[in-house]
């Protein structure tokens, strides 16, 4: 009834017809709607998966940059070492003399002449004795949030270990002073630590809880003075300078 009425149709037959047509061209209509619905997904899928093929390709260039700058760095400090240091590189002990030779930090002072010239044995005396005190002003400061002007280190424990003899065992405490007239500014820290022959410094845990920590090398051929580096724990990183002297 429906279809007669919409065609005008009078006769069954050509009704019927109308019908077929009229199903058809539906069907027509929506695998065509279909079909651009998929022809649309299709394009934002092949959109997506450039976009991740380029993401890919990015994050590979990123991964090899950071590869090769990681590479770099461990080339430069080769290098420094061999121009600056003294060829040893981190983890060990140069003997010095008319024949350089490394060896292990571990056999530095540990009662074994290593050293074809016995140097390993005759580092074995500290500066940084037990009741000393020194007192180190600022070089620079990158990442202390007291931002002290002053550190005064007193050594309140030195302890050899008779089985462990290239590192001591080391206590100190601090007093963090932004100037030294103010003394309500002064802060009181507490530090154990060690001491290494070999590398002739005070390595301090991080007395604060700022994972920073206090090494001082005796590097400057004397028995008064070592260069405080202020270090983050986990990197390594130096981001602050105390010059110290023996008071
Ligand atoms: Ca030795």
């Amino acid at each position: 009834v429906v279809c007669s009425e919409l065609f005008n149709c009078s006769h069954h037959h050509l009704c019927h017809k109308m019908k077929i047509l009229l199903i058809l061209s539906a069907l027509v209509v929506v695998s065509s709607a279909l079909r651009a619905r998929l022809d649309s997904q299709e394009v934002l899928l092949n959109r997506m998966s450039a976009r991740l093929a380029t993401l890919t390709e990015q994050l590979d260039k990123k991964t090899g940059a950071c590869e090769e700058s990681s590479n770099m760095v461990e080339k430069y400090t080769f290098d420094l070492d061999r121009k600056f240091g003294d060829g040893c590189g981190t983890r060990g002990f140069q003997c010095g003399g008319g024949h350089p030779q490394c060896v292990s930090l571990l056999a530095v002072c540990d009662g074994d002449k290593n050293c074809g010239n016995g140097a390993d044995e005759n580092v074995c005396d500290s500066p940084a004795e037990e009741g000393s005190s020194w007192l180190g002003h600022v070089v620079y400061d990158r990442c202390t949030h007291r931002k002290p002007k002053e550190i005064r280190m007193i050594i309140n424990k030195f302890k050899r270990n008779p089985y462990f003899g290239s590192k001591a065992q080391a206590e100190a405490s601090f007093v963090l002073s932004r100037s030294s007239a103010e003394e309500e500014s002064k802060a009181y820290l507490m530090s154990a630590g060690s001491h290494c022959f070999g590398c002739r410094q005070i390595i301090t845990t991080p007395p604060d809880d700022d994972a920073l920590s206090l090494t001082c090398k005796f590097d400057q051929g004397d028995r008064k003075h070592c260069t405080g580096n202020i270090v983050r724990d986990i990197t390594g990183e130096k981001c602050a300078e105390f010059f110290f002297k023996r008071e």
